[in-house]
C-alpha cells in the first residue's frame, strides 16, 4: 500500500498547471500517442508508459537571463528554470549540460526532498548569453509518495528480474520519482535489467512502497508493422500498426535475423515473405518500419498493396511460429527455423511464403517436407470480385496453411509422412480451420465461425456450414463421414474442426477465457487448456491418425498435462458429436464412459 501525503505547494506557476491539465485531457483520448505508450514485455505483462507533455518555447534572437551570470551553466540553468516556473530552487536539480562554441545546453530535473523525477524534466538552450529555447515537463503532482522507501531494493531487483526475464547489470540502482498518468508521483527504485540472449535491455521502475513494477524504459529500438492483427479475420476489420509484436521467448533474435545476419526486409529466422523469387521481398518503408497501406480500391498488385500483403504474411507466419512455439512446436518438435540456437531439431528450414504466387488462383497451399527442409506456402489472388482480393490479407487462410506445417511435422516425428490417408489428411484440414478459429477468438463468447468470407465475397465462406455449437447451424457428427466422398479432405476436415470447436466451447465455458493466451501458456483458462491439448495430442497420436485415435490422444494429453481434470468434459464434448467411447466404423456413439455424468 502506498500512502500519499498531499503536497500543497502554491508556488508552481501557470506553465506547470498547463502541462498537467493538458496531460489529463490526453488521458481522455485524443492525443495519447504523444504522452503514452503501451508495452508488452516478457510473460505478456502490459505496462503503461507515461510522460507528461512538455511545454516548449523558442525565443528567436534570444532573451536576456534576468539573473546575473555568476555560477556557470548549472547555476544559470537552475535560476532560469526557477524564474520561468516561479518555483523554489530546491525543487530543481541540475543533471547535465555542455558548451560548444557559443551554444550552451543544460538539462535539469524536478526534485522533491532532493530526489529527482524520472519524467519531469526541463531543458534550456543558450546562444551566447541569451536563452533561445526552453522545454519543461515539470508538474505539480496531485499527491506525492513519501520519500523514504518501504520496499527493499534487493526485493525490487528480484521482482524486476522475474517480470522482465533478465538480470540486473552492474549499474547502481537509484531512487527517483515517477509521475503517473493520473498526476500523482510514485517513489521508484530504478533498476537496469538485461537479457543478452533475448536482446532486451530495460530500466525497470519498481514502486518503492508497493513493490509493483509500474513502468519501464526500453533501450532497444522498436520495429513497426502495418498489418491485420492476428485476432482479426480479414481486411475490412482494418490494418493497424503494431510495434514489436514478436515474442522474445519464441524468437530470441527477433524476426529480422535470418540465422546469420540482421535484415531490414521481410526475411528472418522463421519465414521469408516474397513474390516471384526469394529476393522479391518487401523492404522497410523507413528505418524500423514496415508500414504500407492496403488500398482496396485498386488491384492487389498495384500501389503499395503488394508490400502490405507481404508484410502481413510475414507477420502472420511469425506470429503463429511464436505462439505455437510457446505451446510446444519448438526446434526439438521439428518446427521451421533457420537457426535452432542449439536447441535440437534440424534448422535451415524457415517457411518460404510466396505472396501473389502466379501458379494458381482462388486458393492457397502449404507443402511440408521433413524437418530440415523449408516449408513452402503459396498464397494466391482471388478473382471472384471486380477488384481482385489477396489471400494474404485473409488471416484465417494464412493461419490455415501454416497449421498444415505444424500438424504434418508434429504427427510422425518430423517425417511429414503421417497425414497421408484420406481420414488423416481430412483431419489435417480440420486442425487448420480450428487453429484459424482459435487465433481469432476475442472473448469467452463462442460465435459461429465462417472461414474465408472476404476473399470469396460470401458471408457463408468456404465451408459447407459455419462452425458452431448449435446442431441446427452445423449438424455434422462422426457418422457424417459415411456420407462424404472419401477423398473430400476438406469436407472430412469440417467434421473434425466442428468437433474441436465444440471441445473448445466446453473448455471455455468451464474455465473461462484468457485474452492473452498466445503469450500465456501458463494460464488455466479454457482457451489456453484447449491449445495445449491441441499441440500435445499431435505427437501422442499414431501415424495416420483417425478421428477415434486422435480423440483418444486428446484424452491422454489431458491426463498427462492436467492429471485428467478435463476427462469427462472432453468425453462429453466428443460424444456430443458422435465420438463417444463406442463410436466405430463411422457409427455415432453419443454416450460417455461409465463414471462420467451424462450430459
Ligand atoms: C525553499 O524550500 C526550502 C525547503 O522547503 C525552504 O527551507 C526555503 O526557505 C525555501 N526558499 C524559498 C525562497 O522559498
Ligand atoms: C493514481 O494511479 C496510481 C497507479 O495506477 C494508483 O495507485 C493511485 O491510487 C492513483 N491515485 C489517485 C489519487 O487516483
Ligand atoms: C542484430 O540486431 C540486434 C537488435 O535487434 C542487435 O542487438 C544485434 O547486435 C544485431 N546483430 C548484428 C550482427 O548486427
Ligand atoms: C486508393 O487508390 C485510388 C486510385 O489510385 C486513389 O484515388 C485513392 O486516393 C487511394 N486511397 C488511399 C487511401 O490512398
Ligand atoms: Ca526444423
Ligand atoms: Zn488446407
Amino acid at each position: 500500500m502506498v500512502s500519499f501525503t498531499r503536497m500543497l505547494n502554491s508556488v508552481l506557476l501557470a506553465v506547470t498547471y498547463a502541462s498537467l491539465a493538458q496531460a489529463f485531457v490526453e488521458t481522455l483520448g485524443s492525443k495519447r500517442v504523444a504522452t503514452h505508450s503501451k508495452r508488452t514485455v516478457a510473460q505478456g505483462l502490459q505496462l503503461e508508459i507515461y510522460h507528461p507533455e512538455p511545454t516548449y518555447q523558442t525565443f528567436g534572437e534570444g532573451i536576456e537571463q534576468q539573473e546575473s551570470l555568476v555560477g556557470g551553466l548549472p547555476a544559470d540553468a537552475v535560476s532560469f528554470v526557477q524564474s520561468q516556473l516561479q518555483i523554489n530552487g530546491s525543487q530543481i536539480g541540475y543533471k547535465s549540460g555542455y558548451q560548444i562554441g557559443d551554444a550552451k545546453y543544460a538539462y535539469v530535473r524536478q526534485l522533491h526532498d532532493n530526489i529527482p523525477f524520472v519524467n519531469a524534466v526541463a531543458n534550456v538552450g543558450w546562444n551566447g548569453n541569451k536563452v533561445v529555447a526552453f522545454g519543461s515537463s515539470f508538474v505539480q503532482p496531485s499527491a506525492i509518495a513519501p520519500s523514504q522507501p518501504t520496499f527493499d531494493l534487493n526485493q525490487a531487483i528480484t521482482k524486476a528480474e522475474g517480470l522482465l526475464d533478465g538480470k540486473h547489470n552492474d549499474i547502481t540502482p537509484t531512487l527517483e520519482y515517477l509521475v503517473r498518468p493520473n498526476g500523482t508521483a510514485s517513489l521508484v527504485h530504478v533498476i537496469q535489467i538485461q537479457n543478452e540472449g533475448s536482446n532486451t535491455w530495460y530500466e525497470a521502475f519498481v514502486d518503492a512502497h508497493s513493490g509493483d513494477l509500474i513502468s519501464i524504459t526500453d533501450f532497444v529500438a522498436k520495429i513497426a508493422y502495418k498489418v491485420l492483427p492476428i485476432s482479426k479475420e480479414s481486411l475490412p476489420e482494418g490494418q493497424e500498426i503494431l510495434n514489436d509484436p514478436f515474442d522474445r521467448i519464441a524468437s530470441p533474435s527477433g524476426w529480422h535475423n535470418d540465422g546469420k545476419i540482421n535484415t531490414t526486409i521481410t526475411a528472418g529466422n522463421n519465414v521469408v515473405s516474397f513474390t516471384g523469387s526469394l529476393s522479391g521481398v518487401s523492404k522497410q518503408s523507413s528505418p524500423g518500419k514496415f508500414v504500407y497501406n492496403h488500398n482496396d480500391t485498386i488491384d492487389p498488385t498495384a500501389g503499395s498493396n503488394i508490400d502490405a500483403a507481404r508484410v502481413n504474411a510475414f507477420y502472420i507466419i511469425n506470429s503463429i511460429h511464436d505462439y505455437a512455439y510457446r505451446y510446444g512446436f519448438t526446434e526439438a518438435a521439428y518446427n521451421f527455423q533457420n537457426n535452432n540456437f542449439g536447441k535440437h531439431g534440424k534448422g535451415n528450414d524457415r517457411v518460404q511464403i510466396s505472396v501473389q504466387d502466379d501458379s494458381g488462383m482462388d486458393n492457397a497451399n502449404f507443402a511440408t517436407p521433413p524437418d530440415g527442409q523449408n516449408g513452402v506456402c503459396r498464397m494466391y489472388i482471388f478473382d471472384l470480385t471486380t477488384i481482385r482480393r489477396d489471400g494474404a490479407l485473409q488471416n484465417d487462410i494464412v493461419t490455415h496453411e501454416m497449421t498444415h506445417g505444424i500438424t504434418n511435422r508434429m504427427t510422425g516425428g518430423g517425417t511429414a509422412r503421417c497425414l497421408q490417408t484420406d481420414e488423416a489428411g481430412g483431419m489435417g484440414e480440420g486442425w487448420s480451420d480450428t487453429n484459424a478459429f482459435w487465433a481469432e477468438q476475442k472473448s469467452a463468447v463462442v460465435k459461429d465461425y465462417v472461414l474465408g468470407p472476404y476473399v470469396l465475397n460470401d458471408p457463408a465462406g468456404v465451408r459447407t456450414h459455419p462452425y458452431s455449437t448449435s446442431k441446427t447451424v452445423n449438424p455434422d457428427t462422426y457418422s457424417t463421414l459415411s456420407s462424404i466422398d472419401s477423398d473430400d479432405v476438406h469436407r472430412i476436415g469440417e467434421v473434425w474442426a466442428n468437433t474441436l470447436v465444440n471441445v473448445y466451447a466446453a473448455l471455455v465455458a468451464k474455465h473461462g477465457f484468457n485474452p492473452n493466451a498466445k503469450t500465456s501458456p501458463g494460464g488455466t483458462e479454457g482457451n489456453v487448456v484447449f491449445f495445449h491439448l491441441f499441440i500435445d495430442s499431435l505427437p501422442l497420436q499414431p501415424c495416420e491418425p483417425t478421428f477415434l485415435t486422435a480423440r483418444s490422444a486428446w484424452i491422454q494429453a489431458d491426463q498427462n498435462r492436467y492429471k485428467g481434470a478435463n476427462k469427462c468434459l472432453l468425453w462429453a464434448a466428443f460424444a456430443s458429436r458422435g465420438l463417444g467411447p463406442k463410436a466405430a466404423n463411422y457409427i455415432d456413439d453419443f454416450t460417455v464412459p461409465a463414471g462420467c455424468p451424462h450430459h
